[in-house]
């Protein structure tokens, strides 16, 4: 993580102390999504994000992230977003239904409004899996979101 981190330049730390950032949070899993919300939210501060500049959207499920993202994505005032969602596999078929109707989602929402749009959405076969992503042995997926869009904004901003 602190590799991570300290690879965003002091420039660019600079500059994106003016960005506005929108983390969208599907409450299914809520445990999981909000250690996934600790993870972006600390990672944007710590590369010089103001808290202020920091907006939080909740929304139902994973499944509603695309909407939520798009209505954020679409305010003149945000400069990224990133979406954090945790879908577990069960016994039916709806789990690839609905990850590949968000991570689709997701994706167009980025293309449409042209901002950066993170995809933190984990997608594990049980809770043990996805606790090892939401700050366990695999680190924090929602750090590696919030790490993405900065990127994805340097590239604007250099
Ligand atoms: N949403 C999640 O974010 N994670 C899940 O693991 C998850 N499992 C679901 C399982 C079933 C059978 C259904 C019907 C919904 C599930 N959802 C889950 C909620 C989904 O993202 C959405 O909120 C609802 O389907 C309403 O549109």
């Amino acid at each position: 993580m602190a590799g991570i981190l300290s690879s965003v330049s002091s420039k660019s730390k600079h500059k994106l102390s003016g960005k506005k950032f929108a983390i969208v949070v599907a409450k299914w899993n809520e445990d999981i999504t909000e250690a996934l919300f600790e993870g972006s939210s600390n990672a944007l501060q710590s590369m010089g994000v103001k808290k202020s500049h920091i907006i939080r959207k909740n929304v139902p499920g994973s499944f509603e992230l695309p909407l939520g993202a798009q209505r954020m994505a679409e305010e003149k005032s945000i400069d990224a977003v990133i979406c954090l969602g945790c879908v577990i596999k069960g016994e039916t078929p709806h789990f690839d239904y609905i990850c590949q109707a968000v991570a689709h989602g997701i994706m167009k929402v980025g293309l449409k409004t042209n901002k950066p749009v993170a995809f933190g959405v984990l997608t594990t076969l049980n809770k043990k899996q996805a606790l090892e992503r939401a700050g366990g042995t695999y680190g924090n997926k929602g750090e590696e979101a919030a790490v993405t869009v900065v990127r994805m904004l340097e590239q604007q901003v250099s």
